[in-house]
């Protein structure tokens, strides 16, 4: 009996110890999904307004927007005192919000640092009125209520250093010097106060590498090796540092990031720093969807605020995160530790999985209380995620299963039904996958048949004087079509669209099926299904027409 005891105990810890060594430094990241970026500095002073004018674009950009002197830039740091600052309660609204973890600007362009900085008198406690470091009460109450710090670091852009980078160039002859001098000076020595004086961080969250090549991205690399379990995004150089994570801007990746692990930082309105008169905020569900579309992907989102100098996050942005918060509190199974959707499409939303257990997210509640899901395993159990003890009726629809659902959405912006399956996720591949793509034209090392190789990063172009431009798939056979994805490659501040038209051939002549618009960032349009073997994608207008992807798929 003892022996035995003694064999079982040995069994438990053996599994313990090859559990643990299944972690990473990634692991918590993989698991969170949920982070809150916050914006703060001295730019949330002028607050979009400088000389009595508007400033366009985003609030912490105002100073070279504006093109403010340095001078004129540092009278802001007298009006700077937080004195409403009140970190315990900026952590547990994240806490609130089902975050679990938060990245705070230490430094951003503008240089200012929110800590006791002692390479520098451009700190909270030398330039301004609070004299108190801002860094280390959040830190402490971030290790408190249990949540991972990171910390934003400008390391190339730095507009009040003299010799620190800025996109578009200098605007005022104090901030001319050596880079390198800046770089050994300010951003180095920097990087170690931070690393060394706040208990520890989880993350550094480095950005716009601007003119940072290999021999100063390297300067870095002393420091941040003492740190193994820290983890870094991919923006500390201008190529050849991949850091851990991918940091798409601003947009969702249409197909996510294969073999990478990647984090959408996206603002609640169009500003980082705070802007007296951004009003346009996104609404709880459009925020919701997004969160529920990243983690379908298989990526975090990191979610922004940006409060004012007084220390106050704005009331949108609180609204809007205890809104979400309330969703997670009943839904977060849904969400934390899930991995991506073995689903590439479904139309009524989106999906996430955790063992056994396929989390179905529907966005849009089918109005004649089925819900076609288009799984091939057997399902031995399905229910609504906030009322596991009623059970809901699953039948067999072709290859399908169709989930008798209650007339009415359960929740107002994302519901979810549990689906409990037999193995692993078995679904139909994707219909355009690896299959033959011939173009009105191609450029060498930009051929058609990049955009059905699941590889967003390598793209198809047109040579420069093709005037009908269009691409096209043999199905191999025919194939009910009910939404297209095209992947692009620009960012949305490039300001870039397309207008594509979809077709099919029937018979001899190819007709349309749907004209779109993109936005140059990736889209995806629903169609009236249509059954074809050949399909085309015409390019009616665009500057320079490239896609990286292009993928049809299946309707159910
Ligand atoms: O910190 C936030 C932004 O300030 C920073 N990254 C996020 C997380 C960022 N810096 N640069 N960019 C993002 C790229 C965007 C550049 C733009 Fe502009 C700023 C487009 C319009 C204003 C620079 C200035 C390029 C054109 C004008």
């Amino acid at each position: 009996m003892k022996n035995s005891i003694i064999i079982i105990l040995l069994l438990l810890s053996a599994l313990a110890v090859s559990a643990q060594t299944a972690q990473n430094k990634m692991t918590w990241w993989e698991e969170a999904k949920f982070g809150m970026f916050i914006h703060w500095g001295i730019y949330a002073v002028p607050a979009g307004t400088y000389d009595g004018k508007r400033i366009d674009g985003i609030g912490e950009w105002i100073m070279a927007r504006g093109k403010i002197p340095v001078a004129k830039y540092k009278t802001y740091a007298q009006e700077f005192n937080p004195v409403k600052y009140d970190p315990e309660a900026w952590v547990k609204l994240a806490k609130e919000a089902g975050m679990k973890y938060l990245i705070i600007t230490s430094k951003h362009h503008d240089g200012f640092a929110l800590f006791d900085s002692k390479v520098t008198k451009w700190d909270i406690v030398d330039a301004t009125p609070y004299g108190k470091d801002l860094l280390k009460p959040l830190a402490e109450a971030c290790r408190k209520e249990g949540i991972k710090l990171g910390f934003y670091y400008s390391q190339a852009q730095d507009w009040n250093h003299a010799g620190g980078a800025a996109s578009g160039g200098h605007w005022d002859s104090a901030q001319d010097g050596s880079m390198d001098e800046y770089l050994d000076n300010i951003a180095v020595p920097q990087v170690k106060e931070i690393l060394e004086n706040y208990g520890g961080l989880d993350i550094i969250w480095w950005d716009t590498p601007r003119n940072m090549t290999k021999e100063r991205a390297e300067k870095f690399l002393p420091v941040l090796s003492k740190y193994p379990n820290l983890i870094t995004n991919d923006r500390l150089g201008e190529e050849g540092f991949k850091g851990d994570t991918e940091t798409p801007e601003q947009s969702i990746p249409a197909t996510g990031i294969p073999g990478r692990h990647w984090e959408v930082c996206m603002t609640m309105n169009d500003t980082w720093g705070y802007k007296s008169y951004d009003d346009n905020w996104k609404s709880t569900k459009v925020l919701l969807q997004n969160l529920v579309d990243i983690v379908s992907k298989g990526g975090n989102y990191l979610l922004n605020v940006g409060p004012t100098a007084e220390g106050i996050i704005p009331d949108p942005s609180v609204e809007r995160l205890k809104e979400i918060g309330k969703w997670m509190e009943t839904n977060g199974e849904a969400i934390y530790g899930t991995t991506a959707s073995p689903f590439d499409y479904l139309p009524w939303g989106r999906g996430t999985l955790k063992g056994n257990k396929l989390f179905l997210h529907v966005f849009n509640w089918p109005d004649n209380g089925k819900l076609s899901v288009p799984i091939l395993n057997k399902v031995n159990k399905a229910y609504l995620l906030t009322n596991p003890g009623k059970t809901l009726k699953v039948k067999k629809s072709g290859l399908n299963k169709s989930i008798e659902i209650p007339a009415i959405a359960p929740d107002q912006f994302v519901s979810v039904v549990v689906l409990e399956i037999d193995g692993k996720p078995e679904v139909l591949p994707i219909p355009s996958g690896g299959k033959k793509v011939s173009a009105s034209s191609e450029q060498p090392n930009h051929e058609a048949q990049n955009l059905t190789d699941g590889n967003p990063k390598n793209d198809w172009q047109p040579v420069k004087n093709d005037k009908d431009v269009w691409i096209e798939v043999d199905l191999v056979e025919k194939t009910r079509i009910g939404a297209v994805t095209v992947v692009e490659p620009w960012h949305p501040w490039d300001k870039k669209s397309q207008k594509l038209e979809l077709q099919y051939l029937k018979g001899n002549h190819w007709k349309t099926a749907k004209e779109f618009e993109t936005k140059g960032t990736g889209h995806t349009e629903n169609i009236t299904p249509i059954k074809a073997q050949k399909f085309r994608l015409k390019i009616l207008e665009s500057k320079e027409p490239t896609l990286n992807e292009w993928i049809l798929y299946r309707a159910e």
